[in-house]
């Protein structure tokens, strides 16, 4: 499988494009990239932003448009109305799973867009997304709506639905006591998805979210289902957190836990199975995870 994260680089290796490499790395995709700007930032600070030409960022798609069948595309950080518009060209025409997370901070504090360019993403980028995963600040700010109730929260993903995409799932919502909730409006249905929340402020755990999302759904899966693995991928990602730097810490993403992502995914998978129940003995049942043979002997 093949998958492109179109997006800012990052040279902490917390977030943006390389930080998407070794999240699709571990999912076993390859994992292709197109550069829209170079940020200077550590994980304690923002430096600076160059966004690079609209020839390089024209050529890097078209090399990698041209030379790969690619399942899925990651759009993050996008910076100025140039590139967006750029992107948008290249892709309007194109059947592929779009992932649109609309980055505008960091969590340090730099600001990732142009004022002037929310305008065109909103028009150009939105409609293009088969989803679009802001979080509660990215929903407040897309929408105008301040998210402090129930309906304010309906009403930020309805706004962000009419211009143009049917997808929304606001991540990282505070609703319940020690959980941490996405909302998804999925079409006309609504539902909400909670876990377990880790108090943990960290760089890179919404990049973690939104590039296994586009894993899970180039996979096929249900955008419900998607969401469970994502949610699952970037808790393990946040709990693995280091202090890689002399500031904040940096998300981590490890094998073993992606076995017990995948183990949780197939169990879910297979209790939705109607009457599933009535084929599992009194004595229970395992569930075993098979690792991949990555080479074959050769016998001479
Ligand atoms: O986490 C969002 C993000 C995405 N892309 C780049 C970033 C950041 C946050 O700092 O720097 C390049």
């Amino acid at each position: 499988m093949n998958l492109l994260s179109i997006g800012g680089s990052d040279p902490s290796s917390g977030a943006g494009i390389q930080s998407d490499i070794k999240t699709f790395d571990l999912l076993n995709a390859h994992g292709l990239t197109v550069i829209t700007a170079i940020t200077g930032q550590n994980t304690s600070s923002f430096g600076m932003i160059e966004p690079v030409s609209q020839k390089i960022l024209k050529n890097q798609l078209d090399s990698v448009m041209t030379d790969f069948k690619i399942d899925g595309i990651k759009i993050g950080m996008v910076y100025n109305s140039e590139i967006i518009k750029t992107i948008y060209r290249e892709l309007k025409n194109k059947k592929i799973i779009i992932v649109l997370d609309p980055i505008i901070k960091s969590t340090t504090g730099g600001l990732l867009i142009e004022k002037t360019a929310i305008s065109d993403f909103k028009k150009f980028l939105i409609p293009l997304a088969t989803v679009i995963t802001p979080n509660k600040f990215e929903a407040e700010f897309l929408s105008k709506i301040k998210i402090d109730s129930k309906k304010s929260l309906q009403n930020a993903a309805q706004k962000i639905q009419s211009m143009g995409t049917k997808n929304i799932v606001i991540t990282g919502l505070e609703i319940k006591n020690d959980q941490i909730s996405d909302f998804i409006l999925e079409g006309k249905n609504q539902y909400t998805l909670s876990s377990k929340k880790i108090p943990k402020i960290n760089h890179g755990s919404g990049c973690n979210y939104s590039s296994s999302l586009l894993f899970s759904l180039a996979n096929g899966n249900s955008l419900k289902k998607a969401v469970k693995f994502s949610k699952q991928f970037t808790y393990n990602s946040i709990k693995n957190a280091k202090r890689v730097g002399y500031g904040l810490d940096i998300t981590q993403i490890k094998g073993k836990d992606l076995i017990h992502t995948e183990l949780t995914h197939a169990i879910n998978k297979f209790i939705e199975i109607k009457n599933i129940y009535k084929k599992i003995p009194e004595c229970q049942t395992n569930f075993v995870f098979s690792k991949k043979i990555q080479s074959q002997l050769k016998i001479f």
